[in-house]
């Protein structure tokens, strides 16, 4: 199997991890998606980052490839209706991204062009999920989860791309909550690069 990724890539992120925590064996292919390599869009024809080469087939999307390779090893993913609830705790992990991916967007075009309305829409989504994050922080568990590997994800690429956010003063809960996750090699191992 390879994995066509980016080092910066949040979404990437999470399967890097998924992978080293299951000891799986995955060859790692950097691209850079603006690039639009043609190892990326014969893997995946919608040009994005991550996409797993399987064989001659081909997985992707972030969360379909964790579910995939979930399934391979000891599966994090309980059965049953448990699913359920790891599923959407995935999807807000995720969805953290997407807001903060679409604010920094907006904020890269030249200035002229800056669609506040779409940014501030991003911004409020992202704070509103961290609050919500912050009164279920019992409830989540410890490392690693199916749904708190994404949530994870999610606060990482926050301090990365939006640490004047300083969520952490707001949300102790949380941050204490991410302390055990940020000591894991396959967590330093894929941070994204400076
Ligand atoms: N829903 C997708 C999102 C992937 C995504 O947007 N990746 C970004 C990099 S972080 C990308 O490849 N962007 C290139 C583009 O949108 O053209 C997933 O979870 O895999």
């Amino acid at each position: 199997m390879k994995l066509i990724h980016s080092p910066t890539s949040p979404y990437a992120r999470k399967v890097r991890i998924l992978i080293r925590e299951k000891g799986l064996d995955v060859e790692e292919v950097a691209t850079v998606p603006f690039d639009d390599e043609d190892v990326l869009h014969s893997a995946n024809p919608l040009g994005k980052v991550p996409a797993l080469l399987v064989g001659d087939s081909a997985v992707y999307d972030s969360p379909v490839i964790c579910a995939y390779l979930d399934a391979l090893e000891k599966p994090w993913l309980p059965k049953g209706k448990a699913a359920w609830r790891q599923k959407t705790l995935h999807a807000l992990g995720d969805g953290i991204i997407d807001a903060v991916l679409a604010f920094r967007m907006e904020r890269i075009r030249p200035q002229e062009q800056w669609w506040d309305f779409w940014a501030m829409r991003q911004e409020n989504a992202t704070v509103r999920a961290l609050q919500h994050l912050e009164t279920i922080t019992d409830e989540l568990g410890d490392p690693w989860e199916f749904g708190n590997l994404a949530i994870a994800c999610g606060l990482g690429y926050v301090d990365f791309r939006a640490a004047d956010m300083q969520w952490r003063d707001h949300m102790p809960k949380l941050a204490k909550w991410l302390e055990p996750f940020e000591k894991l090699d396959s967590w330093t191992a894929t941070a994204p690069p400076e």
